[in-house]
């Protein structure tokens, strides 16, 4: 084949998909209706990339949840505590969202990338056995269709790799805070399992041939990690054994997210038909091939178009790139660089992008059709496609020329900024300035930063979008739900106050909206997890504040009350993590750019007598590089980045961090980094130990250590609390410890969010009058 994406979205390109499984959750349309919604959109689907000339087309990559849920629903690995579940999409639900009596498989993050998958629990009785009927079954619909389909699989080293160790298989939750998921040494020994699910490989690949599959792609990103020399090993006898299945089809292994590095040596070595390399993440680049002589005979899918970014292919460039591949390769075919799982399915409904930006950017549909053009200038010749370069140069152009790219005061302002600029006080100095300033009881007690966002919120954004009602009363009705928040505060008898964001709904959202240099979709939604999308904002241009975005909400809140209400921001990590970024420039520059605007607002703050800010990462560990040695390099600038946004302010303001998703490990010196006043924490599940980690690096600056997890709506007790408070303070003195919950509340119920934060206070209490 030469044309083809590596995998697409499967969400709906009106969210149909999601619409239809949380219908089903909530019991309006049951399982006969669920799949026929499921089968349309699939086939229409098909048809939709057979006729815009992709010759090879991924089947399998449809999903209810998450396709590595599937893995192991394929291997026959779902957890011990769901198999009395009956029926079987209940039973796959359960695995992924829990229900009354199960707990959830954990979720994190699918590589580099924004998506969420859940970890697999492997257990040392876990009998794999092959499930093949949801693959089969895909592949059906499409050949039915007459359509030339290629089955896509999670490979066994990736699926090995992504999993989790646990040690029985009777438990749930209690086993899973013991082990982190996807570590070395636990991955390392989960490959032994090999031995029990490559034969299940062997035989899905000879089913896969029988039923008419003349390609099968096995998805193996986890070779573009560090792998060890026992590691490669693996790689090399398990394609081995599957390339020596007879009856199979052509095997494609696909990588994406990075270079394979010293895998492709492996990988090409063995008798495999095709490996996909991703030609956009990978820095080794298209010379790097050149070295590798068996990659002679087989087929290389170049994935030159990016599968995870939208801007706009150049052509030419790309191009060149497969004219040098095909001095090294066998046969060419061109791909995107990943599956289009990351990016919103076209352009075609945005109705509010101007003209420029628009040709500016390719979505999935613009995508697939790049990659249709650059095949048919490889088979026919690049003057059968002039038009379609000329129409790409000339987008490119116009880009490189836009004046919204570039704000010299910006650019000028943030030359002028020296080291000293990220720089504040020894913290000993500003905590005498701050406590004085503040007055708080020991072990103060606050909030993350969100509070439930009610129905009256929800129908007051509607109203305004909708034009049905004005500013003015867009504002009161905000301003009255942050008046009830800290109302419920001021009662509870919590120290530190916070507004409760009701005027945000999705915070990356709210700030991209307010700097020039971003623009926001209409309808441009990418799956997080499960049902649940995001809208990322597009970067394109200098980062420019127009106007203090925060200022008049917490004024607001700070006009109602005595106690300290905390100004609440994002930092700039998390907001380029959350955001497709330019392509033009590196981002440690976006990410200064995005500093500047932050740490204006915090002066913004800090002027109109606010004295906390926070400053939100909780993406900090998200862009963390895939291979060690990058590692550093990335939390370098990512430290900076936050500390030039902090550190405006006056030794007097306290400046507050709160980081979620928790496996600090490996970001646990970035942290003390930060040089944040405080850091609030996720720690409910992981008891209290990332304190002891702290404490390793040498960390004596605050510390809110959550004390309940928010994600469950269970309310603790205050007696578990004051448990968890003591195993606190076994760890950080009275003086740094911090009380509060481990995340945001605005996905919680109120009564809820009264009950547990009423538990809180009065545990703090208990505690703070025995110390
Ligand atoms: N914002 C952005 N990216 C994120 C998060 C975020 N990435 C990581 C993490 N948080 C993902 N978590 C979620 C949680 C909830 C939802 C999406 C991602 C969610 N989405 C609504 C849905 O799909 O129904 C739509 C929300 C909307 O209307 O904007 O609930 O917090 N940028
Ligand atoms: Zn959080």
């Amino acid at each position: 084949f030469s044309a083809t994406v590596l995998g697409t979205p499967r969400t709906g390109p009106r969210r149909e998909l999601k619409r239809a499984i949380e219908s089903y959750w909530a019991g309006t349309i049951d399982q006969v209706e669920l799949a026929s919604i499921a089968r349309t959109l699939r086939e229409q689907h098909l048809i939709e990339l057979r006729d815009a000339g992709l010759d090879s087309i991924p089947v399998g990559t449809f999903s209810y949840y998450d396709h590595v849920l599937d893995t192991a629903v394929l291997l026959g690995a779902l957890p011990e505590r769901v198999a009395g579940i009956a029926d079987e999409l209940d039973r796959y639900f359960a695995a992924a969202r829990g229900d009354a009596t199960v707990t959830p498989l954990e979720m994190t993050k699918w590589f580099d990338t924004n998506y969420h998958y859940l970890v697999p629990e492997i257990t040392p009785d876990t009998t794999f056995a092959l499930a093949p009927e949801k693959l089969l079954g895909e592949l059906a619909e499409a050949v039915a269709l007459g359509i030339s389909a290629r089955p896509v699989v999670v490979g066994p080293i990736t699926f090995l790799k992504l999993s989790k160790a646990v040690g029985s298989s009777g438990s749930g939750a209690e086993s899973e805070s013991e082990s982190e998921s996807g570590s070395e040494s636990e991955s390392g020994s989960l490959l032994d399992r090999l031995d029990e699910i490559v034969p299940l490989y062997a035989d899905l690949l000879a089913q896969l041939g029988a039923a008419g599959a003349e390609w099968v792609q096995i998805d193996e990103p986890a070779l573009v990690t560090d792998l060890t020399a026992a590691e490669l090993d693996y790689v090399r006898s398990t394609y081995d054994r599957l390339a020596a299945v007879t009856g199979r089809p052509s095997i494609l292994v696909a990588s994406y997210f990075g270079d394979l590095g010293a895998a492709l040596h492996v990988l090409a070595g063995t008798a495999v038909d095709g490996i996909a390399i991703d030609l956009i993440a990978g820095t080794g680049g298209v010379d790097s091939l050149a070295g590798v002589p068996a990659l002679a005979n087989k087929l290389v899918v170049a994935g030159v178009v990016d599968g995870r970014n939208v801007w706009r292919t150049d052509l030419d460039a790309a191009l060149s790139t497969l004219g040098t591949l095909l001095g090294s390769a066998g046969t060419v075919a061109v791909s995107t660089s990943c599956s289009l799982l990351h990016v919103p399915y076209t352009l075609d409904v945005e109705p509010d992008l101007d003209d420029n930006l628009r040709s500016w950017l390719a979505f999935g549909a613009e995508k697939i059709a790049e990659v249709t053009v650059l095949a048919r200038a490889l088979r026919n010749g690049v003057e059968t496609v002039s038009a379609e370069l000329a129409t790409a140069r000339d987008a490119l152009a116009n880009r490189r020329s836009d004046p919204r790219l570039h704000n010299t005061t910006v650019r000028a302002r943030l030359d002028a900024l020296g080291p000293d600029s990220s720089r504040r006080a020894p913290a000993a100095e500003r905590r005498v300035k701050q406590s004085e300033r503040l007055d708080l009881p020991a072990l103060p007690t606050t909030t993350i930063g969100s509070y439930p966002q009610t129905s009256q919120i929800r129908i007051a954004r509607a109203a305004r979008r909708k034009g049905e009602i004005d500013e003015a009363e867009y504002v009161r009705r905000m301003q009255s739900e942050i008046a009830d928040v800290v109302a419920l505060q001021e009662k509870l008898g919590l120290d530190v106050l916070v507004h409760g964001e009701p005027e945000r709904n999705d915070m990356v959202q709210y700030f991209a909206e307010q700097f020039d240099g971003y623009f926001a979709t209409a309808n441009g939604w990418v799956q997080s997890y499960g049902t649940r999308c995001v809208r990322p904002p597009i970067l394109y241009g200098d980062v420019v504040r127009r106007n203090p975005m925060t200022v008049e909400w917490i004024t607001y809140a700070q006009s109602l009350t005595s106690k300290p209400v905390k100004g609440m921001l994002t930092g700039p990590v998390t907001i380029l993590a959350w955001s497709f970024v330019r392509d033009d420039q590196p981002l440690p520059d976006s990410a200064r750019q995005v500093a500047l605007a932050i740490r204006d607002e915090t002066v913004d703050l800090q002027a109109s007598g606010i004295r906390i800010v926070q400053v939100d990462e909780p993406a900090l560990r998200e862009l963390l590089p895939l291979r060690a040695a990058d590692k550093q390099a990335y939390l370098d600038w990512a430290v900076e980045a936050f500390r030039l946004a902090t550190s405006g302010v006056s030794d007097a303001t306290q400046i507050h961090t709160h980081l979620c998703y928790s496996e600090f490990g490996e970001v646990i010196d970035a942290i003390a980094g930060l040089d944040a006043d405080v850091t609030s924490i996720e720690a409910a599940r992981s008891h209290m130990e990332v304190l002891d980690d702290l404490n390793a690096v040498g960390f004596d600056l605050g510390v809110g250590p959550g004390v309940y997890d928010i994600h469950s709506p269970r309310v603790p007790s205050i007696e578990e609390i004051v448990v968890s408070l003591h195993a606190a303070l076994k760890a950080v003195p009275a003086e740094r410890l911090w009380v509060n919950p481990d995340c945001g509340l605005k996905t919680r119920g109120a009564e809820e969010v009264g009950a547990s934060l009423h538990n809180l206070v009065e545990a703090a209490i208990l505690v703070r009058a025995a110390l």
